[in-house]
């Protein structure tokens, strides 16, 4: 298997986030990525694809900025991460604001994805990443291959950051496969988050079903999407399927969820599967409550590598870093 890893993605180091009303140390660690890169050996570094194929799923304001943010946070006189205080509730006007304050709320979903000197570089390498990670698939000399991507992307949306995530690397590679000629391109997304930043993106679309399993949202961030009742809108309509679990899932109650997830893949006959990957249903996640154990992703990476399709596994969450590298290697392995 191919992986693809860029030393870049490790500027970005969120120094703290805001966890029950008080700052505690930020979960999204740039250790978490080269624990990953010494479990999986061998990696090439990401070759530079452009702003294109990010415009063509991100808004280009949005992008602008995520580019300039930190700048301008620090020209306001600002230490530390920029991160917002107030946010547009739903069907407020849609004003042009240019206070710093105002476009981090304007573009943030929530206040745990704070934004430093080395974020914007981090992000675009991994988008860069997870494209190039892409290439080898649509030329047809892999059937498989590792984006080892950082930080993750799934929480991203067209136009706003959240969940440790400010680029939308599965969806960016998933754009550019369409773009590529690809038919139909599945995303399906294993992080036991649920990916709402994928959702939005291809909500009314067909061409890009999206499947997920996660933790229930009643219970758990990203709390607003991800119920089970959400399966898109217009020529989406039915191409997304949330399969929500309880917190303590173990690899009993997650294997049904799988075979139901497995399935709805292949009825989108896609030609090309993308799976946003996360470990962050691991028992001892710091952050989070199911209890998948370390030999459990191998039979997850069989499970997914029997539908049979070209597949480019995108890194998202997974959070307890000394088992992170093994509970990643032994899915890889399960293929
Ligand atoms: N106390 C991913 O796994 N949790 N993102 C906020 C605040 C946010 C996780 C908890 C979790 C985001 C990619
Ligand atoms: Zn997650």
């Amino acid at each position: 298997m191919i992986s693809v890893f860029d030393p870049r993605q490790s500027a970005h180091r969120p120094l703290r986030e805001f966890h029950n009303g008080g700052w505690s140390d930020h979960a999204e660690v740039p250790s978490r990525a080269t624990t990953i890169l010494g479990a999986v050996g061998d990696a090439v570094p990401a070759a530079d694809h452009g702003l294109d194929p990010i415009h063509a799923v991100h808004d280009p304001g949005y992008v602008t900025f995520l580019r300039t943010a930190h700048a301008r946070w620090a020209a306001a006189g600002r230490e530390g991460d920029a991160i917002g205080y107030v946010w547009p509730v739903v069907r407020r006007r849609a004003l042009t604001l240019s206070r710093i304050d105002a476009e981090l709320g304007r573009y943030s979903a929530d206040a745990v994805t704070p934004i430093g000197a080395g974020t914007w570089d981090s992000a675009y390498w991994a988008a860069q990443t997870a494209l190039t990670a892409l290439d080898p698939l649509l030329g047809g000399t892999a059937r498989t291959s590792f984006a080892l991507c950082r930080p993750p992307g799934h929480h991203a949306g067209a136009d706003y950051l959240g969940g440790y995530c400010y680029l939308n690397n599965a969806a960016i590679a998933a754009q550019a496969a369409r773009d590529q000629g690809a038919g139909r391109v599945a995303i399906l997304d294993l992080d036991y988050h649920h990916g709402n930043g994928t959702q939005d993106i291809f909500w009314t679309r067909g061409d890009v079903p999206f499947v997920s399993i996660h933790a229930d949202p009643a219970q758990d961030f990203p709390f607003f999407w991800g119920h089970a009742d959400e399966a898109g809108e217009d020529a989406g309509a039915g191409a997304t399927r949330n399969i929500v679990l309880p917190h303590g899932t173990d690899i009993a109650g997650y294997r049904p969820a799988l075979a139901q997830a497995i399935a709805a893949v292949r009825g989108f006959a896609p030609d090309l599967l993308v799976l946003s990957f996360g470990a962050d249903t691991f028992a001892g996640d710091p952050i989070c409550h199911f209890a998948l154990e370390t030999g459990d992703y191998a039979e997850l990476g069989a499970i997914v590598a029997a539908l049979g399709l070209p597949t480019l596994v995108v890194m998202e969450g997974g959070y307890a870093v000394d088992a992170l590298g093994a509970n990643v290697a032994s899915f890889l392995n399960g293929f």
